[in-house]
């Protein structure tokens, strides 16, 4: 079947097999928090906080470091392709010791699992679920002390980052989310903003090589308890990356939702060395439900792919859902990630680009109607095989970790 594939692609211009080859050299980071339901491992109450949410409560989630990494590598090993292993700062391991005062140390237990693994490892601050998230606001709170607690977490965390891209030999990614905003009609939407500015050119005044971190900033356009306004909107935060020479991250539950994440993609790369990505599905709000193999994600992979961008847009995977196995959530969503790149680079994109130069709309729309149809599952059963990764009795795996390992989780 998938020589008959190959064959059906090579007749519209693509090699299958490099499609397969490249895919699998893309790097896609799977975020710790799909397997607790962002608690993290500060306290064993911890409540999420900051406008977003996990809804659910499906049994057997990882309640410790041990419980979690023998839930990763089981997701790992259902997943084709690079991986990477995106961490946040709740999960450091042993004692709470605050999150002002955390270092690399106490994130080298995660270090050593992926090193071991091939992995490397990608840091986020967290700026929620923490007393001194204060009327929902950290680094523009009105009050100087709330701010500067934020500041000195987020310069530990960008210091660990450094430390673990050195290491790694791999820049780390650094990613703020703040969910700093208002529920109703702010009386003042300036001086959050410029107290934000502040503090995270405060942040910043510290300078590391690029080689070894790459700063990024996430905007969101509301949160549940901030529906009317955030401090972190899009323009503040694109405008702040392009004058401080730093990067911006596009989540796409973050925005308006006729507003197309695809489309901001090429938008930034005509400015931006770097774009980061959380790949999420939005359901009606930033729900963070699981990511399909639907048509956004189609085309935020299409705008990497036919844009020759697999190398300056890091993929990173952001949803949180608590009313299905995580393990499988974790599999799923990250196996579409892969599906939509494969499926991108499956497509004659410079033939698509002639079409539209020369202005031949007709032609256009008809070969892109008749590629649907084309036997990618073939394609992605063999790249599946390639990988040594199960193909759809992946299922099975998760259901019999479930029965073993999940169900004793009381
Ligand atoms: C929240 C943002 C943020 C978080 C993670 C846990 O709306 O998307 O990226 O989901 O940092
Ligand atoms: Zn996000």
């Amino acid at each position: 079947m998938y020589n008959e594939a190959k064959e059906a692609y090579k007749a519209v211009g693509v090699d299958a097999e490099q499609a397969i080859e490249k895919c699998g050299r893309i790097p896609v980071s799977l975020h710790c928090w799909q397997g607790d339901d962002v608690s993290g491992f500060e306290n064993a109450n911890a409540a999420l906080s900051g406008g977003i949410q996990a809804t659910g409560n499906y049994p057997g989630k990882a309640r410790s470091f041990a419980e979690l990494t023998a839930d990763l590598d089981v997701a790992y090993s259902l997943i084709p392709g690079a991986k990477r292993l995106n961490l946040h700062a709740i999960y450091a391991v042993g004692e709470n010791i605050g999150r002002d005062k955390i270092e690399f140390k106490h994130f080298k237990p995660w270090f050593d699992y992926a090193e071991k693994r091939g992995i490397k490892i990608d840091f986020n601050p967290t700026l929620f679920s923490h007393p001194m998230h204060k009327d929902g606001m950290t680094l523009s709170h009105p009050d100087k002390a709330v701010r500067d607690f934020w500041v000195r977490h987020v310069k530990a965390c960008r210091k660990i980052a450094a430390e673990t891209g050195k290491a790694q030999g791999s820049p780390c990614l650094h990613n703020i989310w703040i969910p700093d905003g208002l529920k109703d009609i702010p009386a003042d939407r300036l001086t959050p903003r410029i107290r934000l500015r502040e503090s995270l050119d405060e942040i910043f005044s510290v300078k590391y090589d690029k080689r070894y971190i790459v700063d990024a900033v996430e905007s969101k356009v509301f949160g549940i308890g901030m529906e009317s306004y955030t401090a972190g909107s899009s323009e503040f935060y694109l405008s702040y990356a392009a004058t401080r020479g730093i990067n911006a991250l596009l989540d796409n539950g973050h925005f308006h939702p006729t507003e197309s994440t695809a489309d901001k993609i090429p938008s930034l790369l005509a400015f931006f060395d770097k774009v980061a990505l959380h790949v999420t599905r939005p359901v009606r709000w930033d729900s963070d439900h699981v990511v399909l193999f639907e048509d956004e994600v189609k085309e935020i992979a299409k705008e990497i792919i036919a844009n020759g961008a697999e190398e300056r847009v890091l993929i990173g995977l952001d949803y949180f859902d608590a009313s299905v196995n995580r393990i499988a959530a974790w599999a799923i969503g990250a196996r579409n990630m892969q599906k939509a790149l494969l499926y991108a680079l499956l497509t004659p994109h410079a033939e698509l680009k002639r079409l539209q130069d020369e202005r031949k709309f007709t032609a256009l729309t008809a070969t892109r109607e008749e590629l649907k149809t084309l036997p990618f599952g073939d394609v992605w059963n063999e790249y599946l095989r390639r990988q040594s990764v199960p193909g759809s009795e992946w299922l099975g795996v998760v259901e019999d970790y479930e029965n073993r390992v999940l169900s004793a989780r009381k």
